[in-house]
């Protein structure tokens, strides 16, 4: 056991107008193999992870993020982008989302929820403000195995 707040990168998350397009290619030019696909109402996006393995999670996967509706952060951050794709977020990987978050909020660091939310495969996340974050939207997330 050591006291590292955080295991690994878990994913980078890719802002995308249209989840089947980005689909195409990432899997067959990229040659990322699709993992997992799931729609998250509560954050207003349709994604799909990408790796190298057969199942989540795998270090370092690719998450395609694709708006479901205009209101969706995802809309936001692409118009804000001048109407492009980009990197929206980086994801650290930790073992208890709830202990990190305490030691993140003692120094100093803005989380966006005060209780983790659902993420992908019912993992449970939470995110840095881009502010208190080096102005990177810093994803935390707790997977379910
Ligand atoms: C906004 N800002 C960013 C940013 N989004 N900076 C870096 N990276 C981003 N992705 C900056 C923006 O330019 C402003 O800077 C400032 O933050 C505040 O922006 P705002 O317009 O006032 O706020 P919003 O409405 O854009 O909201 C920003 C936040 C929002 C971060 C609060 O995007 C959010 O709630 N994100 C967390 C949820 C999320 O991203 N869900 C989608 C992924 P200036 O102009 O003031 O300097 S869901 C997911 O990852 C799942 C399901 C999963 O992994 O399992």
């Amino acid at each position: 056991m050591t006291d590292d707040l955080f295991i690994c990168i878990d994913h980078v998350g890719y802002a995308v107008l249209n989840l089947d397009d980005a689909l195409k290619l990432h899997t067959e030019v990229f040659g990322w193999r699709l993992l997992h696909r799931e729609t998250n109402v509560e954050q207003g996006v349709e994604e799909a992870m990408l790796g190298t393995g057969d199942q989540l999670p795998q270090s370092a996967q690719v998450q395609l993020l694709a708006p479901l509706d205009e209101n969706s952060t995802i809309a936001k951050w692409i118009e804000r982008n001048g109407g492009k794709g980009g990197i929206q977020q980086v994801c650290y990987r930790v073992a208890d989302i709830d202990k990190v978050c305490a030691t993140l909020r003692d120094r100093g660091v803005r989380l966006l929820y005060d209780t983790p939310k659902i993420g992908t495969g019912g993992s449970r996340i939470n995110f840095a403000h881009p502010k208190d974050s080096g102005g990177i939207l810093l994803e935390i997330v707790e997977p379910t195995h």
